[in-house]
This record gives C-alpha cells, sequence and structure tokens, in this order.
C-alpha cells in the first residue's frame, strides 16, 4: 500500500522555493553587516525603475499610484518565486539548466549592485552569497527529497518539509535581520543627500587659469570625488547621522568643548585646496588625490579649547575607533587644518568621512585626516599613540616631497613625446621639476601654476625622442630647497622615497 501521489514537479519546486529564500535572506544579511547600499533585492528595484521605459513607468503609477514601489517589490517577489520553482523542478531533472538559471540570477543581481552611483567591489559580495547558498541549499534539500510515493508510515514527506521549512525561516529571519541593518545606512545616505552645504564665509582662490596643462593622460589638478582614492579600517563604512553628531574636544585643555553639528554649520566656514595623501603610497602610487574641501579651522576650536603648554599631539578618534596623532603645532598654526563638512562643493560622500573629517595640509592620512571624527584629545607624543603607531609606523608623518610621471605609459612614437605629471610637497610648495633620460643630466621641466602650496602641481617636459627603449626619471625640488632624494625607502615607518622611474619603449 502507498498513500496519495503528489504531482512530481512539487516538491522539487518547494525545494527551489525554499532554498531561493535561503540564499537571498543570507544575502540580505550579508549586505546588512558588509555593503548595506547592496541588498540584493533593492539594487535588483532600482535597476529595473532606471532602465523601464517611461510608458511602463507612467503605467506603474497610474496603476498603483504612490504604491508604486511596493508593486514593484511585490512583482519581483512574484518572478523570483516562480524563478526559483522552475529552478527546483530544472535541478530534478536537468541539473546543469538550473545551476545556469541561478547563476543568471545571481550575475544580475552582481550587475544591478556594481553598477550603481558610488558602488564599490564589496556590493558584488551579498549577490554573490545569494547564488552560491541558494545552490548549495537546493542541493541539499533535493537529496532529501520524499520517495514518491512514499509507503504507508514512511515520514520521508515530513522530514523533507521539514527541512525546506526550517531553510525558508532561517532566510526569511536573516532578511528581517539584514533590513534592519541596512535602515542605519539607508537613513544617513537619505541625510546627506538632502543637506545642501551652506555658503563658504572665505571661498577658496580660484584655480588658475593655467593649473591644468591639458595633456591628455595627465591627472587633473582636482580629483573628482568617485575617483579619490579611499583607505581606511572600516570594513563596514559608519553610518552617523548628523543630527547625533558631537566633537568632544577634551584633554590638557582649560576648556572642554562639545560641538554639535548645528553649531559646526553655524560658524564661518572655509573652503581651501588640499591635497592629501596616504603614507602606504609607493614611489608613482595613486594613494593621493586633491579636492576642494570646505570646513571650519581646527585652530579656531583650539583656541577656545586653550591647550595647556606641556601638550604637543592632538589624538583624533573616529566613531569607529580609529585615531590619528597630529602635532598640536599642525592644528594651531595658520595652515588649514580644518574640520571638513565638504568635498568639492558636495557633503562629504559617506566613505570618506560624513559628516565630518579632518584635513591638514602637510601631514600623511594617517596621522591627520581622520574620518567619521567625534573626539579630539589634547595630549602628549609621550603620552598617548595613535591606531598605525601601535603598529610601527611613525608618530608624526610629515609628508615627503614626490614627483610622479604619468604620461607616457609603455611606449611612444619617435619625435617629439610629451613627458608629463605632478610634484607635491603640501604645505611647503614645489619651486621646480626635473626629468632625467637615460640617467642623463637633470633637465627643468615646465610647471602648471600650483592653486597653492598645499596642492600638486602639474609639470611637463618635451623629449625628442629616439627610437628605443629609454628610462625617464623625475625628481622635484621644493620651495625651500630641499630636492628630493634618489635614494630608496619602503612605505613603512614613514612614507617612500626615491625617484619614479618609467621605461618607455619609443617606436618609429
Ligand atoms: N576613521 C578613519 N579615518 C581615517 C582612516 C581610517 O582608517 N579610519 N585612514 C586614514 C588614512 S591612512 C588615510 S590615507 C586617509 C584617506 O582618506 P580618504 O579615504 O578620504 O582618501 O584617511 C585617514 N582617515
Ligand atoms: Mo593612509
Amino acid at each position: 500500500m502507498t498513500e496519495r501521489r503528489f504531482p512530481s514537479w512539487l516538491f522539487p519546486a518547494i525545494a527551489g522555493v525554499a532554498a531561493v529564500a535561503f540564499g537571498l535572506g543570507v544575502a540580505e544579511l550579508v549586505a546588512g553587516l558588509l555593503a548595506p547600499r547592496a541588498s540584493p533585492v533593492l539594487v535588483v528595484g532600482s535597476l529595473l525603475i532606471d532602465v523601464a521605459p517611461s510608458w511602463a513607468k507612467d503605467a506603474a503609477i497610474a496603476l498603483f499610484g504612490t504604491a508604486d514601489k511596493v508593486a514593484l517589490l511585490v512583482g519581483i517577489g512574484v518572478v523570483l518565486v516562480a524563478l526559483a520553482a522552475a529552478a527546483g523542478v530544472l535541478q530534478s531533472r536537468r541539473p546543469l539548466l538550473a545551476r545556469l538559471l541561478i547563476a543568471a540570477g545571481g550575475i544580475f543581481g552582481i550587475v544591478a549592485a556594481v553598477t550603481r552611483a558610488g558602488a564599490s567591489i564589496l556590493d558584488a559580495v551579498p549577490a554573490t552569497v545569494a547564488t552560491v547558498a541558494a545552490t548549495l541549499a537546493l542541493t541539499a534539500l533535493l537529496n532529501r527529497r520524499p520517495v514518491e510515493p512514499p509507503p504507508v508510515g514512511d515520514l520521508s514527506r515530513r522530514r523533507f518539509l521539514s527541512w525546506a521549512g526550517g531553510a525558508g525561516v532561517i532566510g526569511a529571519l536573516a532578511a528581517v535581520s539584514g533590513f534592519a541593518l541596512q535602515s542605519g545606512a539607508r537613513v544617513v545616505t537619505a541625510v546627506r543627500e538632502t543637506f545642501t552645504l551652506p555658503t563658504p564665509d572665505v571661498a577658496a582662490a580660484p584655480v588658475p587659469a593655467g593649473a591644468e596643462l591639458g595633456v591628455n593622460g595627465l591627472t587633473p589638478v582636482i580629483t573628482p570625488n568617485a575617483d579619490f582614492y579611499r583607505i581606511d579600517t572600516a570594513l563596514q563604512v559608519p553610518n552617523l547621522d548628523p543630527a547625533t553628531w558631537r566633537l568632544r574636544i577634551h584633554g590638557l585643555v582649560e576648556n572642554e568643548i562639545e560641538l554639535t553639528w548645528d553649531e559646526l554649520i553655524a560658524l564661518p566656514l572655509e573652503e581651501s585646496h588640499t591635497t592629501l595623501m596616504c603614507v602606504s603610497n609607493p614611489v608613482g602610487g595613486e594613494l593621493v588625490g586633491t579636492a576642494l574641501w570646505l570646513g571650519y579651522p581646527i585652530r579656531e576650536l583650539l583656541a577656545r579649547a586653550k591647550p595647556t603648554s606641556d601638550a604637543d599631539m592632538v589624538l583624533s578618534r573616529s566613531s569607529d575607533g580609529f585615531s590619528a596623532s597630529s602635532p598640536l603645532e599642525a592644528l594651531t598654526d595658520d595652515r588649514n587644518a580644518i574640520l571638513a563638512i565638504g568635498m568639492n562643493g558636495e557633503p562629504l560622500p559617506l566613505e570618506h568621512g560624513f559628516p565630518v573629517r579632518m584635513v591638514v595640509p602637510g601631514l600623511y592620512g594617517y596621522v591627520s585626516a581622520t574620518k567619521w571624527v567625534v573626539e579630539l584629545q589634547i595630549t602628549r607624543f609621550d603620552k598617548a599613540r595613535g591606531y598605525w603607531t601601535d603598529r610601527g609606523w611613525s608618530a608624526r608623518g610629515p609628508v615627503k616631497i614626490s614627483s610622479r610621471i604619468d604620461v607616457p605609459r609603455g611606449s611612444a612614437s619617435a619625435g617629439e613625446v610629451v613627458v608629463a605629471g605632478v610634484a607635491w610637497h603640501q604645505h611647503t610648495g614645489i619651486a621646480g621639476v626635473e626629468v632625467s633620460i637615460d640617467d642623463g643630466p637633470w633637465r627643468d621641466a615646465e610647471l602648471a601654476s600650483a592653486i597653492s602650496e598645499d596642492t600638486w602641481v602639474q609639470w611637463r617636459y618635451r623629449w625628442d625622442a629616439d627610437p628605443g627603449s629609454h628610462v625617464l626619471k623625475v625628481r622635484a625640488t621644493s620651495v625651500d630647497g630641499e630636492v628630493q632624494t634618489a635614494e630608496l625607502a619602503g612605505v613603512a615607518p614613514d612614507g617612500a622615497t626615491g625617484h619614479h622611474t618609467v621605461t618607455i619603449d619609443v617606436v618609429e
């Protein structure tokens, strides 16, 4: 005797739906933990909105009104359930096709995540996790498929259904926690998008007309935010709501200060161009960029706090536990050391420190450029250490004079070749750049107009190139007469030195 027979597609279809629910749920949790703006369901929804023709959008709004987004999500849900059931049935008959179907869904999700504005490679992780988890769960569930039709008294159906139900419940719980974790990031993103930067009290001097030499392939003088290098220890970008942001200034001071966001943005803000650079930038490297920053001079806040005479360091701390040890002097002298809220005319991007970070001309980022800054502790170098100092890097990190060749790269045609690049020595300024060909004498390059001593400057050299392989080197001289050393040093503990050297194949 046997029990009633169910259609052969039923259990595989249930397995498909449960496996996809499991995979997507886990992926939403991973998104919440790692990449809060890469929820697979939401990025696919956003992509569909972006690619939908306008008649479809109009029709959706006419049909669903303000519930159009809910309707879209319900629609995505229905399609997902259908595809998941299809994948389950396929897996039981043509496993390769089922894998392809799930992989295609996964690739769609990955593309949707990484083509979003401001996306990073980490945003590919949730959809990848969804694909792998759904594939594994489907195989595991189908291995537990009941015998059909089962002999009387056989429990394999019940066992299968509890496995499938369990996978679905785990998926749902993971999705709920994932969405909760993502919502913090969504709130802060929305706050940032609706915030308009205050008008500066002191505008930056305009970029001089001659700052940009107009050479193809040469680094632009101002680095767009999307191209600005990003370095930090934050696996998850902190979500700081300006409404609850506070900066506490304390330690060796006469007056402790607590500053709110509203107080900060009401202060007279100043614009300045500053080149920011990472100590981990190798000779010729790309971990350097220049932006127009908007912020408030830290020296003004310190003047109110009144550091005591024994203080010589400011340990700035971020909300996520990073800290930087800046010499007190660099924050109290006349340079543009600021608490920045704006970058190239926009509120700071989240990954560059929203809502507030420090920018200090002349110091490497690891000892000065604290993002998501919430605390300035006035202290002493013999009493406290910054995050990277504890890991073997130098306690003080003044930038070293540097220069880089951007063009040509690899090869060039014989005749006049424009060699060009950038050079920088923030807060000192560049007085000259020289180029040497095949270890020949140093020859002066032409310098573009610098924005200020706090920024890099473009340079250009016209080279009459003969066919063959040639070695080009560059070195800079600073305004105070320092000539960039040829001595090679690695990035640790306080910044690389040496001349950037490139080999060019000149062809007829
Ligand atoms: N909170 C926080 N701020 C930080 C860091 C960090 O790890 N955490 N890294 C610093 C380092 S080493 C550099 S080089 C700069 C880089 O700033 P950017 O990512 O905006 O280019 O940020 C600095 N500020
Ligand atoms: Mo850095």
